[in-house]
């Protein structure tokens, strides 16, 4: 813990500084676009109110930078203790205004008084989003191994420390004005054979069922799948469809969470968002991007139209009032040759991109095609809505809200990441991690 040490700051006339030399060609282009969407019948400034009011959270892990099976190679400055992460979170929620909460990873997360934490979050604008859950990896003198599982274990003993682990992030959440616990479990066989299908699952709805009976009344449970990895050959949560019935099972607390990555190559996440929509149980996203399996890239870098799809399918819902809609939204990437606030910086604007662009979807227009049919006007209406450029509406919507015009310029002007590798000595193994 080092919160009482000197900590780094950006410049409070940085953003101002910034966005300066930068402010005359944004309103030229914010009425250029308005007239634009006028022709269109949409009122810009709808737009960009809603995107003011959008926020994703930063998952604590991603402020440091990953790696792979290969190898990770650390970047100058990383953060040393959740204090420090909290930092680099307020560095991004400053430059871009869209991330105002952190969900934070026991026990990587782990400080002695965790009232003092939420302080030291809030005196710098931050809030605490869901927590997550560690069951997946062994900590030092802990009683027994996860090597083999855990609320999935053969052994009860093991599922007890697991379970009692997600209490202790309960009761952690609760001091830091959490709502929500994600459970992902890295429990499953590598090979056929290893483990009992059916009973491994009904393991780990027993053991979620205490988990969820220490629920809080106002909490969610967000149950993350994943494909593959650590398991490779079948985990225990392997898809939507095993999540949804363990939600289902659980009770209403208990809703589905979609990590974009956690799919096989060309799968329809849209259309499982739909289904969960429809399921009453979309609880939550975990945001990146992929090219071949559980890559953890940036948002948006690699497929944005798959990303505006997904958007689409909540724009559409919310605009049909679907009761109990409202999902936790949270970054989870891995970033491993760039500097990871200006990933993450790039990564909560592609979301605001994304869902600036669903809202521009004219839906009298899209349901017409879709009724009478008409699958090219159809699929042209989305298409006009995703190609239509709304970063004036993404940069007005940060300079109304204090932020920058142009996050990874003023970043880079600011000299933050210079001055925390001088502020913070290399730790050298650095526990980093992606779920
Ligand atoms: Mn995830």
């Amino acid at each position: 813990m080092n919160a009482g040490t000197a900590k780094p700051a950006l410049a409070a006339n940085i953003v101002e500084q910034s966005n300066a030399p930068l402010a005359a060609a944004l309103q030229e282009d914010y009425e250029t676009l308005g007239r634009q969407l006028q022709r269109r019948g949409i009122d810009i400034e709808a737009i960009t109110a809603a995107v003011q009011a959008f926020g994703v959270a930063i998952p604590s892990w991603g402020v440091g930078t990953g790696g792979t099976r290969f190898a990770r190679f650390p970047g100058p400055g990383e953060p040393r203790d959740i204090f420090d992460k909290l930092d680099d979170c307020a560095v991004i929620q400053r430059l871009c205004g869209a991330t105002p909460t952190v969900s934070l990873h026991i026990p990587w997360d782990r400080t002695s008084d965790y009232r003092e934490l939420r302080e030291y979050a809030a005196s710098r604008g931050l809030g605490f989003d869901a927590v997550n859950s560690n069951t997946f990896q062994d900590q030092p003198g802990q009683q027994h191994s996860y090597k083999f599982g855990s609320l999935t274990h053969t052994d009860p003993a093991v599922r007890a420390l697991a379970i009692e682990h997600n209490l202790d992030c309960i009761r952690i959440g609760r001091e830091l004005g959490s709502r929500a616990l994600t459970l992902w479990i890295a429990d499953g066989a590598n090979f056929p054979g290893q483990q009992h299908l059916a009973r491994a699952f009904e393991r780990y709805l027993d053991s979620a069922a205490e988990i969820y009976a220490a629920l809080p009344d106002d909490w969610r449970l967000l149950l993350e799948h994943k494909l593959y990895e650590p398991a490779f050959y079948a985990t225990v949560l392997q898809d939507w469809g095993s999540s949804l019935l363990a939600a289902q099972t659980l009770g209403r607390k208990a809703f589905c969470l979609v990590d974009l990555g956690h799919h096989a190559p060309n799968v329809n996440i849209e259309m499982i968002v739909a289904r969960l929509i429809h399921a009453r149980r979309l609880g939550g996203f975990h945001f990146n991007d992929s090219k071949y399996g559980d890559d953890d890239l940036d948002a948006g870098s690699i497929d944005p139209y798959r990303l505006f799809l997904v958007f689409n399918e909540l724009v559409d819902a919310d605009g049909r009032r679907v009761p109990e809609l409202r999902p936790a939204y949270m970054l989870d990437q891995s970033h491993n040759v760039t500097d990871p606030i200006e990933s993450l910086m790039t990564s909560a604007v592609e979301l605001t991109r994304a869902y600036a662009q669903a809202l521009l979807v004219d839906r009298d227009a899209l349901a017409h095609h879709q009724q009478v049919n008409d699958a090219l006007m159809a699929t042209q209406t989305l298409k006009k809505a995703f190609t239509t450029d709304v970063s004036p509406i993404l940069a007005s919507a940060r300079l109304r809200g204090d932020a920058a015009i142009d996050p990874i310029g003023a970043y880079r002007a600011s000299g933050y990441r210079t001055t925390v590798a001088r502020l913070r000595p290399a730790a050298g193994s650095a526990r980093s991690g992606i779920v």
